[in-house]
């Protein structure tokens, strides 16, 4: 009778790609070996009150060292692709100029480490550690044009060096984050407050994108992707049409701000009344949107948590949201994790499948997803049923998404090891596996071990 009550198993297509998430600052450390230049982030974390506890990424996992053991234990628990981030900064220390070789060094070892594991390697090359020289002497970082052919230049020399054995190549990790945490909100580096500079900075991002995917094709690499932090962003009443454009605000200056121009080579016309309200326009010039529509063959999707508004008369707007005046955040019914972020897996199957329809042709993939809870260990175990819960419920949706028919590649937990949550420091923990930060020992929590079988049987 117990049997009959059990869902089906769920099986993923063949070939779905598994695997797990990290990027360079928040676990390498080493923050100064071989010849690493500072970032943005050495530089925000050490402003006081910027990042909680004072925590910097200085040592972080010690993943620069520790980088065998780590392959190691990916290989034990059944990592198929490992996606990790190039920090700019090891390669090239000013930003522009010349190349570090013992920074490439490093990444040479780290993929030939994976290759020998049977690891496929993904590599993303903007992680938000944009060189630090390029945002002091009023260079403005994003803000600056050039910034964005310096990131193509960077992105050259390590295809060059790297694309023999890299199959996949990401340009950036969540340019959403870099632009609007970085230059709207300042939770994040280089922790400005200038909606001007924002929308510049989204703008010179989606450009350094194109011109990096010109670069990587041109150095013949296999796949070619981009990753966006996206979120399904509804109405409290859908039948509301002040509630409606409140959410269709906000999912612009999300979501179709950055996949409008990528894959449909325009703006949305509420987002350019946005650059224009912000005095940014002058930033597009004639030619940067074919560019930055340059054909990728992968979309990755990083999804933690759905967001729900409200017009209301008088509510200031959200600064990470510029332009938002008007528009209320509501909080969300249920659970949440330990970053009190929502947990609602229907918020993952609705924006694959939105993705399918509204931007039909490019493959997905989930590049992130996960959840931080208060992890601890006892003895060799650490015991985490909320992650398993929360991946589990993520993975059905993920797996309903497919069944609906959207192209979903792959999916990618965050985080593999616990690591600098940046703002939030080593306070919340992502990984599959534990850090003891002072010994840093490595421990699979239950979590590890549970999706060590689920990739392995390919059913949940
Ligand atoms: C990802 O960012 C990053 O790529 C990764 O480096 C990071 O460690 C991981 O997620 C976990 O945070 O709830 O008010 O903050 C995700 C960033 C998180 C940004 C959710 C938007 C929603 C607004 N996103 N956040 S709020």
């Amino acid at each position: 009778a117990e049997e009959t009550t059990q869902a089906a198993p769920l099986r993923f297509p063949e070939g779905f790609r598994w695997g797990a998430a990290t990027a360079a600052y928040q676990i390498e450390g080493a923050a100064t070996e071989d010849g690493r230049g500072p970032s943005i982030w050495d530089g925000f974390a050490r402003r006081p009150g910027r990042v909680h506890g004072g925590h910097t990424g200085d040592v972080a996992c010690d993943h620069y060292r520790r980088y065998r053991e780590d392959v190691g234990l990916m290989r034990e628990l059944g990592i198929g692709t490992y996606r990790f981030s190039i920090a700019w900064p090891r390669v090239k220390p000013d930003g522009t100029g010349p190349v570090n070789t013992r920074g490439l060094d490093f990444y040479d070892r780290l993929v030939d480490e994976l290759l020998a594991a049977g690891i496929e390697p993904m590599a993303t090359l903007y992680h938000w550690d944009l060189p630090l020289a390029l945002e002091h002497g009023g260079r403005d970082g994003w803000g600056n044009r050039d910034t964005a052919a310096y990131f193509a230049d960077y992105a050259a020399v390590t295809a060059a060096r790297l694309g023999d054995r890299i199959g996949t190549w990401t340009t950036l990790n969540e340019p959403w984050c870099a632009a609007f945490l970085g230059y709207a909100s300042g939770d994040h580096a280089p922790g400005r407050t200038d909606n001007r500079t924002a929308f510049r900075a989204a703008h010179h991002l989606m450009l350094g994108h194109g011109l990096a995917a010109q670069a990587l094709r041109a150095a013949g690499v296999r796949e070619l992707s981009l990753t966006l932090n996206l979120a399904r962003i509804s109405p409290a009443d859908p039948a509301d049409p002040h509630d409606r454009a409140a959410a269709r605000h906000v999912d612009g200056v999300l979501n179709r701000i950055f996949l409008d121009p990528a894959l449909r080579g325009e703006y949305p016309a509420d987002m350019l009344a946005l650059f224009d309200r912000f005095g940014a326009t002058d930033a597009i010039h004639d030619g940067d949107l074919p560019t930055i529509a340059t054909p990728i063959d992968l979309l990755g999707i990083n999804y933690y948590q759905p967001a729900l508004v409200k017009a209301q008369i008088g509510a200031p707007a959200t600064p990470m949201y510029p332009g938002t005046e008007g528009v209320a955040f509501l909080p969300l019914p249920g659970p949440v994790t330990y970053m009190g972020w929502h947990i609602d897996p229907t918020g993952l199957s609705d924006l694959l499948l939105r993705l399918s329809h509204d931007y039909p042709g490019t493959p997905l993939m989930v590049t992130e997803n996960g959840a931080a809870y208060y992890d601890e260990p006892d003895g060799d175990r650490v015991a985490d049923p909320d992650r398993i819960a929360y991946l589990d419920g993520h993975l059905r949706a993920v797996h309903a998404a497919l069944t609906a028919g959207a192209d979903v590649r792959g999916y990618l937990a965050w985080s593999f090891l616990d690591n600098f949550e940046w703002a939030f420091g080593y306070d919340k923990r992502f990984g599959l596996v534990y850090v003891d930060y002072p010994t840093q020992r490595r421990i699979p929590k239950d979590s590890a071990l549970w999706y060590r079988t689920l990739t392995r049987t390919n059913t949940l």
